[in-house]
Protein backbone atom coordinates (compact mmCIF):
# COMPACT_ATOMS: atom_id res chain seq x y z
CA UNK A 1 0.00 0.00 0.00
CA UNK A 2 1.29 3.29 -0.77
CA UNK A 3 1.59 5.52 2.55
CA UNK A 4 2.87 8.13 0.61
CA UNK A 5 1.21 11.57 2.50
CA UNK A 6 -0.05 14.56 0.18
CA UNK A 7 0.94 17.00 2.33
CA UNK A 8 4.06 18.71 3.54
CA UNK A 9 4.59 17.27 6.64
CA UNK A 10 7.92 14.67 7.44
CA UNK A 11 7.49 11.89 9.64
CA UNK A 12 7.02 14.00 13.14
CA UNK A 13 6.42 17.44 11.96
CA UNK A 14 5.09 19.41 15.04
CA UNK A 15 1.50 21.00 15.83
CA UNK A 16 1.65 21.16 19.61
CA UNK A 17 5.53 21.40 21.21
CA UNK A 18 5.77 19.10 23.95
CA UNK A 19 6.28 20.49 27.44
CA UNK A 20 7.38 16.99 29.38
CA UNK A 21 10.81 14.90 27.89
CA UNK A 22 13.15 17.40 26.36
CA UNK A 23 12.32 20.42 27.56
CA UNK A 24 12.29 21.83 24.20
CA UNK A 25 10.88 25.52 25.13
CA UNK A 26 13.44 25.93 27.76
CA UNK A 27 11.16 24.75 30.22
CA UNK A 28 12.28 23.24 33.87
CA UNK A 29 12.48 19.59 33.53
CA UNK A 30 11.43 19.12 37.23
CA UNK A 31 7.92 18.56 37.85
CA UNK A 32 5.93 21.08 39.02
CA UNK A 33 6.70 23.57 42.28
CA UNK A 34 4.35 22.54 45.29
CA UNK A 35 2.16 25.07 46.01
CA UNK A 36 -0.12 25.67 48.87
CA UNK A 37 -3.09 26.82 46.70
CA UNK A 38 -2.64 24.63 43.72
CA UNK A 39 -5.36 22.13 43.62
CA UNK A 40 -4.22 19.17 41.29
CA UNK A 41 -6.12 17.20 38.85
CA UNK A 42 -6.06 14.34 41.28
CA UNK A 43 -7.22 15.91 43.93
CA UNK A 44 -10.02 17.45 42.01
CA UNK A 45 -10.99 14.32 40.68
CA UNK A 46 -10.96 12.41 44.11
CA UNK A 47 -13.01 15.00 45.87
CA UNK A 48 -15.46 15.96 43.14
CA UNK A 49 -18.91 13.93 43.03
CA UNK A 50 -19.71 12.59 39.73
CA UNK A 51 -23.11 13.83 39.28
CA UNK A 52 -24.65 16.47 35.83
CA UNK A 53 -25.52 18.92 39.40
CA UNK A 54 -21.78 18.89 40.62
CA UNK A 55 -20.78 21.33 38.20
CA UNK A 56 -22.25 24.27 35.94
CA UNK A 57 -21.62 22.85 32.25
CA UNK A 58 -23.78 24.84 30.64
CA UNK A 59 -22.42 23.50 26.98
CA UNK A 60 -25.56 22.50 24.10
CA UNK A 61 -25.36 18.93 23.56
CA UNK A 62 -25.57 16.95 20.40
CA UNK A 63 -26.91 13.43 20.97
CA UNK A 64 -25.16 11.54 18.79
CA UNK A 65 -26.89 7.65 17.51
CA UNK A 66 -25.65 4.44 18.28
CA UNK A 67 -24.01 3.34 15.24
CA UNK A 68 -21.33 1.82 12.75
CA UNK A 69 -18.69 3.62 10.75
CA UNK A 70 -15.48 2.96 9.19
CA UNK A 71 -12.78 4.84 11.03
CA UNK A 72 -9.58 5.85 9.54
CA UNK A 73 -8.27 8.06 6.31
CA UNK A 74 -10.03 7.61 2.92
CA UNK A 75 -9.11 10.28 0.77
CA UNK A 76 -5.19 9.65 1.07
CA UNK A 77 -4.15 12.89 2.59
CA UNK A 78 -2.94 11.38 5.61
CA UNK A 79 0.66 11.72 7.49
CA UNK A 80 2.22 8.55 7.06
CA UNK A 81 3.54 8.43 10.61
CA UNK A 82 0.84 9.31 12.79
CA UNK A 83 -1.42 6.12 12.32
CA UNK A 84 -4.51 7.14 10.19
CA UNK A 85 -4.46 3.45 8.49
CA UNK A 86 -5.53 0.72 8.62
CA UNK A 87 -9.30 1.53 7.88
CA UNK A 88 -11.30 -0.54 10.06
CA UNK A 89 -15.10 -0.32 11.19
CA UNK A 90 -15.75 0.47 14.48
CA UNK A 91 -19.11 0.31 16.48
CA UNK A 92 -20.50 2.94 19.01
CA UNK A 93 -23.13 3.18 21.73
CA UNK A 94 -25.13 6.25 21.55
CA UNK A 95 -23.76 9.21 23.26
CA UNK A 96 -24.15 13.04 24.23
CA UNK A 97 -21.42 15.36 23.36
CA UNK A 98 -20.60 18.94 23.70
CA UNK A 99 -21.70 20.65 20.64
CA UNK A 100 -18.35 22.78 20.76
CA UNK A 101 -15.54 22.91 22.78
CA UNK A 102 -15.12 24.30 26.06
CA UNK A 103 -15.18 28.13 26.36
CA UNK A 104 -12.98 30.61 28.75
CA UNK A 105 -16.56 31.64 30.35
CA UNK A 106 -17.25 27.64 30.95
CA UNK A 107 -13.89 27.37 32.31
CA UNK A 108 -13.98 29.74 34.93
CA UNK A 109 -17.01 28.52 36.38
CA UNK A 110 -14.63 25.15 37.05
CA UNK A 111 -11.70 27.27 38.32
CA UNK A 112 -14.30 29.83 40.15
CA UNK A 113 -16.17 26.91 41.78
CA UNK A 114 -13.02 24.58 42.72
CA UNK A 115 -10.11 27.36 43.11
CA UNK A 116 -7.90 25.00 40.61
CA UNK A 117 -4.56 25.50 39.22
CA UNK A 118 -3.91 24.65 35.46
CA UNK A 119 -0.33 22.90 34.52
CA UNK A 120 0.70 25.80 32.66
CA UNK A 121 0.24 28.09 36.31
CA UNK A 122 1.72 25.64 38.05
CA UNK A 123 4.87 25.22 35.77
CA UNK A 124 4.53 29.23 35.30
CA UNK A 125 4.29 28.96 31.69
CA UNK A 126 3.31 27.78 28.11
CA UNK A 127 3.74 27.31 24.67
CA UNK A 128 2.32 30.16 22.68
CA UNK A 129 2.43 30.81 18.79
CA UNK A 130 5.23 33.66 17.85
CA UNK A 131 2.63 35.88 16.20
CA UNK A 132 0.35 35.52 18.47
CA UNK A 133 2.81 36.47 21.99
CA UNK A 134 1.56 39.19 23.93
CA UNK A 135 4.84 39.83 27.00
CA UNK A 136 7.71 41.52 27.61
CA UNK A 137 11.26 39.88 25.92
CA UNK A 138 12.09 38.94 29.68
CA UNK A 139 9.36 36.29 29.52
CA UNK A 140 10.24 34.61 26.18
CA UNK A 141 12.17 31.55 27.62
CA UNK A 142 13.37 30.05 24.23
CA UNK A 143 11.58 28.25 20.86
CA UNK A 144 10.47 24.89 20.52
CA UNK A 145 13.21 22.35 18.95
CA UNK A 146 12.16 21.82 15.16
CA UNK A 147 9.18 24.19 15.54
CA UNK A 148 10.61 27.60 16.27
CA UNK A 149 7.77 29.46 15.78
CA UNK A 150 6.56 28.00 19.44
CA UNK A 151 8.27 30.34 22.10
CA UNK A 152 8.06 29.16 25.64
CA UNK A 153 6.53 32.18 27.50
CA UNK A 154 6.80 32.74 31.13
CA UNK A 155 3.29 33.43 32.54
CA UNK A 156 1.33 32.37 29.23
CA UNK A 157 -1.76 30.35 30.95
CA UNK A 158 -5.62 30.02 30.04
CA UNK A 159 -6.13 33.52 31.65
CA UNK A 160 -3.33 35.22 29.46
CA UNK A 161 -3.43 33.29 26.33
CA UNK A 162 -0.69 35.45 24.01
CA UNK A 163 1.37 36.00 27.70
CA UNK A 164 1.11 38.28 30.55
CA UNK A 165 0.06 41.71 28.73
CA UNK A 166 -2.98 39.39 27.19
CA UNK A 167 -6.46 38.50 29.13
CA UNK A 168 -9.80 37.11 28.52
CA UNK A 169 -11.33 40.39 27.81
CA UNK A 170 -13.61 39.42 24.35
CA UNK A 171 -12.75 35.76 24.44
CA UNK A 172 -15.16 34.79 26.89
CA UNK A 173 -16.46 32.82 24.05
CA UNK A 174 -13.66 31.63 22.89
CA UNK A 175 -12.24 27.86 23.40
CA UNK A 176 -10.06 27.46 26.63
CA UNK A 177 -6.39 27.33 25.59
CA UNK A 178 -3.42 26.21 27.04
CA UNK A 179 -5.24 23.48 28.90
CA UNK A 180 -3.19 20.49 29.49
CA UNK A 181 -4.96 16.72 29.35
CA UNK A 182 -4.78 16.56 32.98
CA UNK A 183 -6.47 19.62 33.31
CA UNK A 184 -9.17 18.72 31.23
CA UNK A 185 -9.69 15.33 33.26
CA UNK A 186 -9.98 17.95 36.53
CA UNK A 187 -12.86 19.91 34.47
CA UNK A 188 -14.57 16.20 33.67
CA UNK A 189 -14.32 15.36 36.94
CA UNK A 190 -16.33 19.00 38.64
CA UNK A 191 -18.87 18.28 35.85
CA UNK A 192 -19.55 15.22 36.10
CA UNK A 193 -18.32 14.48 32.58
CA UNK A 194 -15.55 12.47 30.55
CA UNK A 195 -13.47 13.45 27.31
CA UNK A 196 -14.52 11.72 24.64
CA UNK A 197 -12.46 8.17 23.06
CA UNK A 198 -10.58 9.10 19.79
CA UNK A 199 -13.45 6.45 17.95
CA UNK A 200 -16.24 8.97 19.72
CA UNK A 201 -14.11 11.97 18.28
CA UNK A 202 -13.98 10.59 15.19
CA UNK A 203 -17.49 9.43 14.54
CA UNK A 204 -18.81 12.73 16.14
CA UNK A 205 -17.24 15.25 13.55
CA UNK A 206 -18.13 12.68 10.44
CA UNK A 207 -21.20 13.84 11.43
CA UNK A 208 -23.38 11.45 9.99
CA UNK A 209 -21.13 11.41 6.77
CA UNK A 210 -19.46 8.64 5.42
CA UNK A 211 -15.93 8.63 4.66
CA UNK A 212 -15.44 12.00 3.80
CA UNK A 213 -12.50 14.07 4.71
CA UNK A 214 -13.91 16.79 6.47
CA UNK A 215 -17.40 17.34 8.66
CA UNK A 216 -19.03 18.75 5.78
CA UNK A 217 -17.62 16.42 3.08
CA UNK A 218 -15.01 16.06 0.49
CA UNK A 219 -14.99 19.56 -0.56
CA UNK A 220 -11.72 21.63 0.17
CA UNK A 221 -11.55 24.28 3.52
CA UNK A 222 -12.42 27.26 0.89
CA UNK A 223 -15.24 26.08 -1.29
CA UNK A 224 -17.92 28.95 -1.12
CA UNK A 225 -15.30 30.29 2.17
CA UNK A 226 -13.83 29.22 4.36
CA UNK A 227 -15.39 26.19 6.61
CA UNK A 228 -13.25 26.70 9.87
CA UNK A 229 -10.73 28.08 11.35
CA UNK A 230 -7.00 27.45 9.68
CA UNK A 231 -4.00 29.30 8.75
CA UNK A 232 -3.72 31.07 5.44
CA UNK A 233 -0.24 32.98 4.42
CA UNK A 234 2.73 32.02 4.03
CA UNK A 235 3.12 29.53 6.89
CA UNK A 236 4.73 30.29 9.72
CA UNK A 237 5.50 33.43 9.13
CA UNK A 238 2.66 35.52 7.43
CA UNK A 239 -0.79 34.78 8.55
CA UNK A 240 -3.43 36.73 5.56
CA UNK A 241 -6.51 35.59 8.70
CA UNK A 242 -8.49 34.98 5.05
CA UNK A 243 -11.25 33.43 7.52
CA UNK A 244 -10.93 36.01 9.73
CA UNK A 245 -8.76 34.87 12.81
CA UNK A 246 -5.05 34.80 13.68
CA UNK A 247 -5.49 32.83 17.06
CA UNK A 248 -8.93 31.62 18.08
CA UNK A 249 -12.52 31.96 16.63
CA UNK A 250 -15.47 32.16 18.86
CA UNK A 251 -16.42 28.59 19.72
CA UNK A 252 -20.03 29.38 17.16
CA UNK A 253 -18.28 30.51 14.28
CA UNK A 254 -18.61 29.05 10.75
CA UNK A 255 -21.21 26.05 10.01
CA UNK A 256 -21.62 22.99 12.27
CA UNK A 257 -21.53 19.44 11.03
CA UNK A 258 -24.33 17.26 10.37
CA UNK A 259 -24.65 16.44 14.11
CA UNK A 260 -24.82 20.29 15.06
CA UNK A 261 -20.92 20.09 16.15
CA UNK A 262 -18.69 23.48 15.43
CA UNK A 263 -15.36 23.25 14.39
CA UNK A 264 -13.94 19.93 15.19
CA UNK A 265 -11.54 20.44 12.56
CA UNK A 266 -10.00 23.34 13.16
CA UNK A 267 -10.10 26.59 15.52
CA UNK A 268 -8.57 24.28 18.16
CA UNK A 269 -6.87 21.07 19.12
CA UNK A 270 -9.28 18.47 21.31
CA UNK A 271 -8.11 16.21 23.73
CA UNK A 272 -9.31 12.39 23.36
CA UNK A 273 -9.20 9.99 26.32
CA UNK A 274 -6.67 7.52 24.74
CA UNK A 275 -3.16 6.83 25.20
CA UNK A 276 -2.05 7.41 21.31
CA UNK A 277 0.31 4.46 19.55
CA UNK A 278 0.35 5.04 15.59
CA UNK A 279 0.35 1.24 15.50
CA UNK A 280 -3.19 0.80 17.58
CA UNK A 281 -5.41 1.06 14.43
CA UNK A 282 -3.44 -2.01 12.90
CA UNK A 283 -4.13 -4.02 16.08
CA UNK A 284 -7.78 -4.22 15.50
CA UNK A 285 -10.05 -6.45 13.09
CA UNK A 286 -10.94 -4.98 9.20
CA UNK A 287 -13.97 -7.56 8.76
CA UNK A 288 -15.56 -6.64 12.03
CA UNK A 289 -16.88 -4.07 14.06
CA UNK A 290 -14.50 -3.43 17.38
CA UNK A 291 -17.16 -2.31 19.89
CA UNK A 292 -16.57 0.81 21.80
CA UNK A 293 -12.79 0.89 21.37
CA UNK A 294 -11.04 2.88 24.01
CA UNK A 295 -7.42 2.98 22.65
CA UNK A 296 -4.35 1.53 24.02
CA UNK A 297 -4.18 0.09 27.90
CA UNK A 298 -1.23 2.51 28.56
CA UNK A 299 1.45 5.05 26.76
CA UNK A 300 3.16 7.76 27.15
CA UNK A 301 0.90 10.78 25.22
CA UNK A 302 -2.47 11.13 24.66
CA UNK A 303 -4.35 12.09 21.53
CA UNK A 304 -5.37 15.00 20.38
CA UNK A 305 -7.72 15.98 17.44
CA UNK A 306 -9.12 17.91 14.55
CA UNK A 307 -6.26 20.26 14.10
CA UNK A 308 -6.04 24.41 15.09
CA UNK A 309 -5.98 28.06 13.83
CA UNK A 310 -2.35 26.78 12.93
CA UNK A 311 -2.67 24.14 10.74
CA UNK A 312 -1.88 24.92 7.00
CA UNK A 313 -1.94 22.82 3.39
CA UNK A 314 1.90 22.89 3.56
CA UNK A 315 3.22 21.79 6.31
CA UNK A 316 0.65 19.21 8.76
CA UNK A 317 -2.48 19.08 6.70
CA UNK A 318 -3.67 17.51 10.06
CA UNK A 319 -7.46 19.14 10.01
CA UNK A 320 -9.20 15.88 8.70
CA UNK A 321 -11.89 13.93 10.06
CA UNK A 322 -9.42 11.25 10.33
CA UNK A 323 -6.21 13.16 11.28
CA UNK A 324 -4.68 12.38 14.31
CA UNK A 325 -2.31 13.87 16.64
CA UNK A 326 -0.65 13.23 20.50
CA UNK A 327 1.22 14.91 23.35
CA UNK A 328 2.21 14.53 27.25
CA UNK A 329 -0.40 14.94 29.46
CA UNK A 330 0.90 17.75 31.01
CA UNK A 331 2.21 19.54 28.01
CA UNK A 332 -0.20 22.97 27.12
CA UNK A 333 -0.38 25.57 24.42
CA UNK A 334 -2.48 27.87 22.70
CA UNK A 335 -3.91 26.02 20.31
CA UNK A 336 -5.35 23.15 22.24
CA UNK A 337 -8.60 23.16 23.92
CA UNK A 338 -11.16 20.03 24.38
CA UNK A 339 -15.04 19.21 24.60
CA UNK A 340 -16.50 16.46 26.77
CA UNK A 341 -18.81 13.76 26.52
CA UNK A 342 -21.69 12.78 29.39
CA UNK A 343 -21.41 9.69 31.34
CA1 LIG B 1 -7.36 31.64 10.80
CA1 LIG C 1 -11.37 21.75 16.90
CU1 LIG D 1 -1.35 21.26 12.49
Amino acid sequence: MDDASNSGCGDSCTCTPQRSFAAPLGMPLAAPPASSSAVSADAIAASAPLTSEAGNHLIEQAAIPAGTFVMGDSSGDRNAADGELPQHPVALSAFSIDVTSVTNDDFARFVDATGYLTEAETFGNSAVFHLAVDAPEEDIMGRAAGAPWWFGVTGADWKHPGGRNSSLEGLGDHPAVHISFNDAEAYCAWAGRRLPTEAEWEYASRGGLDQTKYPWGDDEMDAGGWRTNIFQGDFPRTNTMDDGYLTTAPVRSFEPNGYGLFQTVGNVWEWCADWYDANYYATLPVDSPTDNPVGPHEGTVRVLRGGSYLCHISYCNRYRNSARSQNTPDSSMGNAGFRTVAL
